[in-house]
């Protein structure tokens, strides 16, 4: 039975489009009673039969086939996910008033909607989207663009290369085996909760939809990146050095490759995002041919953080200073105070040129790019964990960064990125460098950008 999930912080919760044809169980999760009695006075007012279970928190509603809702100016943004049991789906969402429901999430679509997955994601209408610290895009829209995949090069590798170097990423639906991506989620969500019992809410959800509790903000999720039991465990490495991706990197390559020790895995809380920057500030000290590869483990539409590319800036010449002053920076070398990121602005980038793309991704999909690709993420805006993890691949003869390769003794502490800005934010710890080290803002003057 199809399994809609409705996360809401307000009452008032009509509703405002639906993107599936046909639907037949919806299911509506709050720890809000009066939510429940006004999404169900909603549906019945427009025409929905139900069946409700008083007192619950989980209410089942029966929906005929259906074509649309009705608008409303008065409806929030809601955002539906549809998975079916071929492990496909499509996103979609409704144009919004911020604020009252943070995710919707359907489980078990038909086949009709099935088979039009591929047209839904590009008529499923726009969504306001926080891109790093800016509120103010629409996906898709023409500043913020749809991802095209390049999965019609898969067994080329001259092709996949030259796409690369032309764009400066390659986005690749189905990469990994789904189920074993949704296993390994299961893997890490049971570890989050194993660590930190508080993180996820589990009075009202099951693990398997990793909800965060209400309170789990900066910090709460457990620390998972390095080489670890939850990074190399068997569900996770299934993932992450499958033969599959192994073969696929192979490829891209064109000959045999390795894969760092080191995995960046992370829990993302709500409101969490990454801002813009260029891997090669973080690892430049092996070859340049290095690659990284962002995988959530699990579906992930836009709305709870995914990652976003500026098409382009590793190679435009209007990124030439950018790239040589900042993308040749190294940050531990540097003694840098901070997270590394050039700013949490994307119109900062945009200044310069390229264009940012971004897509809602299925549990499989992975996006690769190059050391000198600015990317940066959209924030977090559900109530789930975003989990991730970015692996980075390179050909196995060429020299590789000692720092994340064998046993990585002295690098498993995290001095930037995500954790720095936790710290910022006034998680408590005051290291060394956060006291004593250079700022990108003092940085970016003396280079004149
Ligand atoms: O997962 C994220 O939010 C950002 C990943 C990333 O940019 C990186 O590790 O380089």
């Amino acid at each position: 039975m199809a399994r809609l999930l409705f996360y809401s912080r307000r009452t008032a919760l009509p509703l405002q489009n639906s993107f599936c044809t046909s639907w037949n169980s919806v299911a509506i999760h709050s720890s809000s009673s009066r939510t429940f009695s006004s999404v169900i006075n909603q549906l019945s007012r427009e025409g929905e039969p139900r069946t409700a279970k008083p007192g619950s928190s989980l209410v089942s509603l029966r929906c005929p086939v259906t074509t649309r809702h009705r608008r409303s100016s008065s409806f929030a943004r809601w955002t539906t996910y549809f998975n079916d049991r071929n492990s496909q789906h499509t996103a979609a969402s409704a144009l919004t008033k911020p604020h009252s429901l943070q995710g919707v999430f359907r489980r078990g679509c038909s086949s009709a909607a099935r088979s039009s997955q591929r047209q839904d994601d590009k008529s499923i209408g726009a969504r306001s989207v926080q891109l790093g610290s800016d509120q103010d895009w629409i996906f898709p829209s023409n500043g913020l663009q749809q991802l095209a995949d390049s999965n019609n090069l898969m067994n080329d590798g001259t092709a996949l290369r030259q796409e690369l170097a032309e764009k400066g990423y390659l986005f690749i639906r189905g990469l990994h085996d789904r189920q074993a991506v949704l296993n390994a989620r299961l893997a890490v969500l049971e570890h989050i909760d194993k660590v930190n019992g508080d993180a996820l809410d589990l009075t009202e959800h099951e693990l398997r939809e990793g909800v965060l509790d209400s309170r789990c903000g900066a910090g709460c999720v457990p620390f998972m990146e390095g080489r670890n039991s939850i990074t190399h465990s068997d569900a996770v490495s299934n993932v992450l050095e499958s033969e599959r991706a192994k073969t696929f990197f192979s490829t891209l390559f064109g000959e045999s490759v390795r894969t760092f020790d080191f995995k960046w895995l992370r829990g993302i809380h709500r409101a969490g995002y990454t801002g813009a920057h260029v891997d090669n500030v973080y690892m430049s000290r092996g070859t340049d041919r290095l690659l990284t590869c962002w995988q959530p483990l699990g579906d992930t539409p836009v709305e709870m953080g995914t990652l976003a590319v500026c098409e382009g800036s590793h190679r435009l010449p209007q990124f030439a200073t950018f790239q040589e002053t900042y993308g040749n920076f190294d940050v531990e070398l540097g003694k840098l105070q901070g997270t590394g990121w050039f700013t949490e602005d994307p119109k900062e980038i945009l200044a310069f040129g390229g264009q940012w793309k971004t897509s809602d991704f299925r549990a499989g999909d992975a996006l690769i790019f190059t050391l000198r690709t600015v990317h940066m993420s959209t924030a977090n805006q559900t109530h789930f964990a975003r989990i991730s993890c970015d692996t980075r691949w390179q050909p196995a003869a060429e020299s590789a960064d000692h720092r994340y390769v064998g046993d990585i003794v002295g690098h498993a502490d995290a001095k930037f990125g995500v954790h720095a800005k936790e710290k910022e934010a006034g998680t408590g710890e005051q290291d060394d460098q956060l006291r004593t080290g250079v700022t990108m803002a003092s940085l970016r003057q003396a280079w004149g950008i």
